[in-house]
């Protein structure tokens, strides 16, 4: 068996004191890291937005963070300012054990779409890369862990199922936002999908 470890989006604007922290975000990091010992591959993901990316609030005269507003590519939530390119919010967590990472995939820096997904962007045909890579080592069987539950993993975990990996999510490793019941919905969407919950 070839497992990959995908730690989604352990940076310092997720986690407690950051510009969009999840509450607990810093809780999962040294789990996440003794967890590295156990597979063959780790894959890091970093969202990576240029300044006055669509999905911030403050791209849009009229809108407050956390409204829902539809883009061509369908409905998108507007975000805090966050994980902006070559500021230290973008940064992994300092405790995440980075060295072991064999793959950083960044994500998130076309100016004009989202991309929660380490697979696709918001539009779901924009390919990041990730499955190519993943497919041509042999991995077959992914672990997700990370930074939000019910954003990134979740779109991560579903769309790696749909394409075929065999995919669990470790729950205590997770930490969500919890957006009017986004939580709950993204438990219930991994599942369908075909997602373990562990
Ligand atoms: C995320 C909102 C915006 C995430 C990223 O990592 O879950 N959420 N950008
Ligand atoms: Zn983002």
């Amino acid at each position: 068996m070839t497992r990959a470890l995908i730690v989604i989006d352990v940076q310092n604007d997720f986690c407690p004191g950051g510009a969009l922290a999840v509450p607990g975000g810093d809780e999962i990091v040294a789990g996440i890291n003794a967890l590295m010992a156990e597979v063959e591959a780790v894959v890091l993901t970093q969202d990576w937005h240029p300044a006055g990316h669509s999905s911030f609030a403050s791209s849009h005269a009229g809108n407050a963070a956390y409204e829902m507003i539809e883009m061509p590519y369908g409905p998108q939530v507007l975000w805090p300012d966050h994980c902006i390119q070559g500021t230290d919010g973008a940064l992994f967590h300092d405790h995440l054990n980075t060295d072991r990472a064999d793959m950083i995939v960044r994500k998130g820096y076309r100016p004009a779409i989202d991309s929660y997904s380490a697979f696709f962007e918001n539009d779901h045909t924009t390919p990041t890369g990730l499955d190519g890579y993943l497919r041509t080592r042999g991995i077959k069987d992914l672990t997700m862990v990370g930074l939000a539950t019910d954003f990134c993993v979740n779109f991560s975990a579903v769309d790696a199922a749909k394409l075929g990996f065999k995919v669990d999510v470790r729950m205590d490793l997770c930490r969500a936002i919890d957006l009017d019941g986004s939580l709950a919905a993204a438990q219930s969407g991994m599942t369908a999908a075909g997602v373990t919950l562990v």
